[in-house]
């Protein structure tokens, strides 16, 4: 069995990122059901942010979506969040919300909307050199939706040169993310559909260029562990973008729909020791909580993740190897089996309390008195929300 101590010492160097925009409004394309006390400036979801971090321990950085979180000084934005307890972390570029980009960004046809859109992906190096920020995190909307509509080769070549030009722009030690998604909201073709295609563009850029897994872009019944154990074998797993689905693109909390699934994808990934922050894989939120309170759900979704993380570490890796090297089929399903079925929430608790936490970061943050305070004084001004 698993050193007890190991185990929690990997749980404690775990790091978590928060997206900023889980704590502003939104919704479907039905309705946005606002919420009393939503962030009306980046600093506000920074602060948001940092109360996650604050009652979970392992949350320390916030992403960014550009134009969303959009201010005037970059470096004070940082220097905010540093007083804080957090960081900023990744930022997001965001080329799908321009009239321009009806028929794609960097994919387009007509080459001033390229420009404008690499323009875009520029300016969000240039933000990450203010911030500090190691990653830049590319999803492009860009696909068509009628056979014959664009050529599709002709595309990627655009989508090549622009990631090429962008790339050329990072410093040392910067990254990019490329994103994929099977579908939406083009619905013939999209331009980075799967994690080959986006591993295609990274092989082609350079090492600095690595593939985000968002756990909700995939087709139903993807395997999508088999898919993190590739990327991880070829070192090319920039990231997590974690959440959970039951159809499509849901953005639900991360291991509420299938949480097999997420110790399944958590295990590959402790397995080729990525746990570690040396490692370079980004374990970061991409969610939207529509109709649940947003900074309970972002606890909860930490939660989540650590107890996935918890259980793969708690993976007999010896017996495991013993059984399937012995061709004992039973035996081998059996050791995983035993580490996800074992309830690791006693085990989580004692180690928040060996940081200082209280073992319950959800109970804590409800009696903090935090929520009643920010609707109390959140009031006036516009709320952030998706699209803002
Ligand atoms: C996309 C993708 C990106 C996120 C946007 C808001 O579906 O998941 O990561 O930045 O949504
Ligand atoms: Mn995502």
């Amino acid at each position: 069995m698993p050193d007890l101590t190991t185990v929690k010492n990997a749980l404690r160097a775990h790091r978590i990122e928060l997206p900023s925009w889980a704590f502003g409004n939104t919704g479907t394309r039905f309705k946005v059901f606002p919420q009393p006390g939503v962030p009306r400036t980046p600093q506000e979801k920074v602060e948001d942010a940092a109360q996650v971090h604050a009652f979970t321990g392992v949350a320390p950085s916030v992403a960014v979506h550009i134009p969303w979180d959009k201010v005037d000084d970059y470096a004070a934005l940082g220097a905010f969040a540093k007083e804080h307890g957090v960081s900023i972390g990744t930022v997001n570029a965001n080329v799908f919300q321009d009239n321009d980009y009806k028929l794609g960004s960097v994919c387009h046809p007509d080459p001033r909307i390229r420009r404008k859109a690499i323009g875009h992906l520029m300016e969000c190096v240039d933000i990450m050199d203010a911030t500090g920020s190691q990653d830049l995190k590319l999803w492009f909307a860009d696909g068509t939706n009628y056979p014959g509509q664009d050529d599709i080769t002709a595309r990627q070549d655009r989508l090549a040169e622009a990631l090429a030009e962008v790339y050329q722009r990072l410093a040392p030690g910067q990254r990019m993310l490329l994103e994929y998604k099977l579908f939406e909201p083009s619905f013939y073709t999209t331009d980075v559909p799967d994690w080959g295609t986006s591993l295609l563009h990274c092989l082609a850029l350079g090492d600095q260029a690595a593939v985000c897994v968002d756990t909700g872009h995939h087709a139903p019944g993807v395997n999508i562990e088999f898919i993190v154990a590739s990327l991880l074998r070829a070192g090319r797993l920039g990231g997590f973008d974690f959440n959970s689905r039951f159809y499509a693109d849901d953005d639900l909390m991360v291991g509420a729909a299938d949480p097999f699934q997420l110790f399944r994808i958590l295990h590959e990934v402790v397995r080729a020791d990525a746990l570690r922050p040396e490692a370079n894989v980004a374990f970061m939120l991409d969610q939207c909580h529509n109709i649940e309170p947003k900074i309970p759900a972002e606890i909860r979704s930490v939660m989540n993740v650590q107890e996935a993380t918890a259980k793969a570490l708690l993976i007999d890796a010896e017996a495991l190897a013993a059984a399937q090297r012995a061709g004992d089929v039973l035996g081998a399903n059996g050791v995983l089996m035993d580490a996800y079925n074992t309830d690791v929430r006693p085990l989580l608790g004692d180690l928040r309390a060996e940081m200082g936490l209280d073992p319950d970061p959800f109970g804590a943050y409800l009696r903090s008195g935090y929520q009643e305070r920010i609707a109390a004084e959140r009031v006036g001004g516009t709320a952030a929300s998706w699209g803002t």
